[in-house]
Formats: structure tokens, C-alpha cells, sequence
């Protein structure tokens, strides 16, 4: 984490660890040649989306070009090349987070529907009025109305962990909200509006001392860090393929195996049965069971290339080359006259929130953006700890591998112009 890097090791430093090449890495992305406005794209919105290397693009290309066509329901000799390409891509994501069985990744659309479907899925089937659902105040909305509309519908109660100014997650407030009652915990790894990494491995051993499951909200840490299902040992864990550089419309959920096959389907429809009458339905195990018609395809074969690259470069170089960017942000950024940095928890990964005085967050991205600088403002889909932290907005720079340090102070500088323009 970025405590793992000082500030005069950041300074010192130049963009590229010993095992990690930032200018060949970004010959990969050919986005990063774009203009915007006449200057150089600077990219700094990787926590809404990432950009997709050439290998994730060329392996999409490929797949249309060369084998594409339905899976998983013909003989004939492209539908057995796209299956097996398919598939294969369940198995590299499976080997990326060391699931102990492919039957374990199952497709979804993204983060938000692989949240929807354990709600809709497990939620409906194990819960009941009165259990109690634990969150944190620092969630994205995609991991709170999914309980709250269970809560809605089921009467279960619903808790919020809190977090401190700093926005780290208060553990032992958490482990107070726990009791027997407690039937579920759905916790981010690492915030999307703060950059907060949470203790997920006490946070699910608590939860398990009691007799909870597990859902860890992934979607920001899958781009970012070494993932191991097995030795975290939550129950699920999900993220999204676009983050990660893959595409859009892709995502996973991974489950234990145990549960997943305990849980009634999704969506209904094609693939997801085994035999159907006109009276009755059997359904197929994990993870066939959960992905209904058509499937994203040659999304799916994308991510597979996208779990290719990452593992190309080294999550821990990839890891290693952010923190020092978050550390050099934090320092560069820290020091613009009048910016407060929201989001100062001990451990931290690739995303810088701030405010400057009574500047309204949408006009420092606007001022900005016309210097080719690219953040999200707004409430990142997590209302609920902006409210905590007393802002309606924040503006946020959040990195990926492809970020430079004179990326950052591209945006420093043009943080000084808002400031100029805002002081007449
Ligand atoms: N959970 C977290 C922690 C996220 O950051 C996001 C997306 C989601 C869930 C939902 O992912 P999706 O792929 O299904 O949309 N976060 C952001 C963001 O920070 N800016 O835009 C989307």
C-alpha cells in the first residue's frame, strides 16, 4: 500500500519501477495518443473505466474476424472454437484469482448485476425478516440498494459500519454491529470515492466467527492487486472486465461452489437448464446456471485477454508502480494552495478525491478537462459517504499502470488555473 513507499523515494524516482516500463506500457494503449482540446489526453477517470490495450482489442477483433459464433449449442466447427475460446477465458479468470474450480466464475454483465444477481439469488432464499445485513458507509450504490430493496421486501435489517474522518473503516464499531442475527457481510475491497482499503481479512473472519457470509464488493481492487479467493475466503467476490482493461457489459461473480449450487437461478432461459418439460425445469449446476441466453462472448474472450496482460505485467509491479503515483499525488496535489485531499486512510490505493475552498467540484473538472485533464466529479455513485464527509461532490483523480508522474502534475497545474481563475 502506499505506506509502502516513502515520499522521498517517490521524488526521487522516475515513472518506471525496476520491473515495470510505463513508456512501453502505454504503446499498448493507442487512446493515450489522443488529443483533447490540443493537448496531450491525460487520462485520470481509470476508477469509472479503464482503457484497453491492443491485446484486448486485437483478441476482440480476432474473435469476430476468425471463430465467431454461438456457444455452447452447436457442432459445427466455429461454434466448438468460440466455446473453447469462451471457456478458456472462465479459466484464465479463475487461475487470476485462484478460484479452486472454474465452475466457480460465472459471467454477469459487470459488478453491479454479479451484486443484483446474490441479492436477488441468495438474498431472497436464505434470508428472512429479521436477519441482518452489515455494509460500510463507504459503499457504492451498486452495494447498498441491492439491500436495500431486500430489506424493503424481506424485512431484513440493514447496518452501516461507520468509517473515521480519514475514511478508514472503524473495525471494532464493525465488529460491534455483528451478532447472531448477522446473516450477511457486503463490504467493498477498497472504495471508489476514497481509495480506502478496507481490512478485508478481519472483516471476513469476524463475519465467519459468527456464522456470516461474505460478499466483497472487488471491482475496485481486481485492476489493482493480487487477488487470492482462497486464502481472502470470503463467499463471493465480484468485480467488473472494465476496470481491469477489458471491456465493457463483462463481469464476475465468483462464489463457493457449494453456494452457488444451493442458489435457485437468476435470469431463466436458454443454457441455464438441464431438462425441460412443459410441466417442470431442472437447472444445470455453477456457474451455467446463472448465465441465461446468449452470453456476452467475445466480452468474455476480451477479459480473458485483458487477465493476460495484467498477469503479463505483474499485479505486484502494477501495484508497486500506483502506490508510488498515489504517494507522489498525494504529496503534489497536497501541496496546491487551498486543495483538501478527502480520503487520508492508512492504507490507500490509486484514487486522490479532493475540493478546493468553495469551488464547486464540476468547475474544477470542467477548467481542467480543457487542458486535457480527465477526472470524474460528482458523487461517484456513493452519496451516502459524501453526506459523511459533508460534500456534495468531490473531484477525483484516480490512476492505472499507464499513469506518469507528469501526469500528475499536469494536473496540479491546472489545478493552479482554476485556482488563478477563481481568486479574480
Ligand atoms: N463497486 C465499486 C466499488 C465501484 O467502484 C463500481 C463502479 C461498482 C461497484 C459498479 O461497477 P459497474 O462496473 O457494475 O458499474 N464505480 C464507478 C466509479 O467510481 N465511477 O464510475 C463507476
Amino acid at each position: 500500500m502506499s505506506k509502502a513507499t516513502t515520499a522521498v523515494e517517490v521524488l526521487a524516482g522516475d515513472n518506471s519501477t525496476a520491473a515495470l516500463d510505463v513508456e512501453r506500457v502505454r504503446q499498448d494503449f493507442p487512446i493515450l495518443r489522443q488529443m483533447a482540446y490540443g493537448q496531450p489526453l491525460v487520462y485520470l477517470d481509470n476508477a469509472a473505466s479503464a482503457q484497453k490495450p491492443r491485446q484486448v482489442l486485437d483478441a476482440m477483433q480476432e474473435a469476430y474476424e476468425t471463430y465467431y459464433s454461438n456457444v455452447h449449442r452447436g457442432v459445427h466447427h466455429l461454434s466448438q472454437l468460440s466455446t473453447d475460446a469462451f471457456e478458456a477465458a472462465r479459466d484464465k479468470v479463475a487461475r487470476f484469482i485462484n478460484a479452486r474450480s472454474v465452475d466457480e466464475i460465472v459471467f454477469t454483465r459487470g459488478g453491479t448485476e454479479s451484486i443484483n444477481l446474490v441479492a436477488a439469488t441468495y438474498g431472497r432464499k436464505f434470508l428472512t425478516a429479521g436477519d441482518e445485513i452489515v455494509i460500510s458507509h463507504m459503499e457504492h450504490h451498486a452495494n447498498i440498494v441491492p439491500w436495500q430493496m431486500l430489506r424493503d421486501e424481506l424485512g431484513v435489517v440493514l447496518k452501516v459500519a461507520p468509517i473515521d474522518d480519514d475514511g478508514n473503516l472503524l473495525l471494532d464499531e464493525y465488529e460491534k454491529l455483528l451478532s447472531p442475527r448477522t446473516r450477511l457481510v457486503a463490504m467493498t475491497h477498497i472504495s471508489n470515492a476514497l481509495g480506502t482499503v478496507t481490512p478485508i481479512r478481519d472483516i471476513i473472519r469476524l463475519a465467519h466467527e459468527r456464522g456470516a457470509k461474505v460478499l466483497v464488493d472487488g471491482c475496485q481492487a481486481a485492476p489493482h492487486m493480487i487477488l487470492d479467493v482462497q486464502e481472502l475466503d470470503a463467499d463471493f467476490y465480484v468485480f467488473s472486465g472494465h476496470k481491469m482493461y477489458g471491456p465493457t457489459g463483462i463481469g464476475v461473480l465468483w462464489g463457493k461452489e457449494e453456494i452457488l449450487n444451493d442458489m435457485p437461478p437468476y435470469q431463466t432461459g436458454g443454457e441455464m437448464i438441464s431438462v425441460v418439460t412443459l410441466e417442470k425445469t431442472t437447472f444445470k449446476k455453477a456457474p451455467h446456471r446463472f448465465e441465461a441466453g446468449t452470453p456476452a462472448i467475445v466480452e468474455a474472450i476480451g477479459l480473458g485477454a485483458a487477465v493476460d496482460y495484467l498477469t503479463g505485467l505483474g499485479l505486484d509491479n502494477i501495484h508497486a508502480h500506483e502506490d508510488g503515483l498515489l504517494a507522489y499525488a498525494t504529496q503534489r496535489l497536497g501541496a496546491v494552495p487551498g486543495l483538501v485531499i478527502h480520503g487520508r486512510a492508512k492504507e490507500k490505493a490509486s484514487i486522490v478525491s479532493f475540493l478546493m475552498e468553495d469551488i464547486h467540484a464540476h468547475d474544477i473538472g470542467t477548467i481542467v478537462d480543457r487542458a486535457g485533464v480527465a477526472v470524474r466529479v460528482g458523487h461517484h455513485c456513493a452519496q451516502p459517504v459524501m453526506e459523511r464527509f459533508g460534500v456534495a461532490a468531490t473531484a477525483r483523480a484516480s490512476f492505472a499502470v499507464y499513469n506518469t508522474r507528469a501526469e500528475v502534475d499536469a494536473l496540479a497545474e491546472a489545478l493552479d488555473k482554476v485556482r488563478e481563475l477563481f481568486a479574480r
